[in-house]
């Protein structure tokens, strides 16, 4: 019996859900970093065997909004909820449940779905408060499975994949089996890139960055000429994007080539030109533009 199902990861910002994604895909599609708010969209990967496919939707950690693209992205989060077989609520230890987790808890509640508690960053807190976190949880809702992971070390992430395939109903498969993720190249690309602003820049910067592709063209030599705009909201923030003597835009610049070019599997120029596009995130047709869906 072959088996398929739609399996979302949801939770506050920074908990460790693209991480997680990557670790159960076996391989990174998806950004992470150390801010808040890292994702953005929903993005759907897909890990095939021969038993069984599991697509995995990534969410933007759910939180109050402070702008339509917050807005967009708490919406998007909480549409997958509806249209999925298994969601898996990821938190870390704490003393308390937190408001944003017990809000998060009582949306789900309203759901009929399995539910799995996956409890992460193990790594970095005593068995202690680890059991007492397991323990205010399971009073607080009741959960299909309870698992204790840490996403990355990979501890537990195999028998989290395994309580996820035995609940997962008979099904098709639903993409070819190479496919690994439905958004294009393209998308990955402008995330890399804006992965590599966020690990570099501190707090306040990052948060008002979006890259588009303006060139994407493959030369005769066979190179790939790649020139993107990076959208930051203020004049200073373009300074601090740049850096001394362009040092800090040099540093993006080279991380993030590297990384298009293992995806590419070709040599690349790629040119970023600093923009400042003031409140783009409050600007419903430039948030359009940007593939930041907004009536869906
Ligand atoms: N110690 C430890 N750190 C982790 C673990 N999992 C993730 N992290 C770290 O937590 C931070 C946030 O990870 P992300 O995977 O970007 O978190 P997220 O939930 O996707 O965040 P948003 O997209 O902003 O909602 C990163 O610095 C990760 O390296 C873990 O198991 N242990
Ligand atoms: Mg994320």
């Amino acid at each position: 019996m072959f088996k398929s199902g739609y399996v979302t990861i949801i939770g506050r910002p920074n908990v460790g859900k693209s991480t997680l994604l990557n670790k159960l895909m076996g391989e990174k599609l998806v950004i992470v970093s150390n801010k808040p708010q890292t994702t953005r969209n929903n993005i759907h990967t897909i890990l095939t065997s021969k038993d069984y496919q599991i697509i995995f939707v990534d969410t933007p950690g759910l939180h109050k909004p402070k702008h339509k693209l917050g807005e967009i992205m708490v919406k998007s989060a909480k549409d997958t909820l509806k249209n999925v077989d298994l969601i898996l609520f990821l938190t870390n230890p704490d003393d308390e449940i937190g408001k944003g987790d017990a809000m998060i808890l009582e949306e789900l509640r309203g759901i009929d779905k399995k539910v799995f508690l996956v409890l992460n960053k193990i790594d970095e807190n005593t068995q202690e408060r680890v059991a007492q976190t397991l323990a205010k949880y399971s009073s607080f809702f009741d959960f299909d499975e309870i698992v204790p992971i840490s996403a990355l070390k990979g501890k537990n992430v195999d028998t989290l994949l395994k309580l996820i395939t035995d609940n997962l109903p008979e099904g098709p498969m639903y993409y070819p089996e190479e496919m690994v993720a439905d958004v294009q190249e393209r998308f990955i690309i402008t995330e890399m890139i804006r992965e590599k602003a966020l690990r570099n820049l501190s707090e306040e910067v990052p948060h008002g960055i979006a890259v588009e592709i303006v060139t994407f063209k493959e030369q005769e030599d066979n190179r790939i000429n790649i020139e993107v705009n990076m959208l930051c909201e203020k004049e200073s923030h373009k300074g601090i994007i740049i850096g001394k003597n362009g040092a800090m835009l040099l540093k993006i610049k080279k991380q993030s080539k590297a990384d298009i070019e293992r995806l590419l599997g070709k040599k690349v120029n790629l040119n970023i030109w600093v923009k400042v596009r003031k409140e783009w995130r409050d600007n419903p047709a430039l948030l359009k533009d940007l593939g930041y869906d907004f009536k869906k």
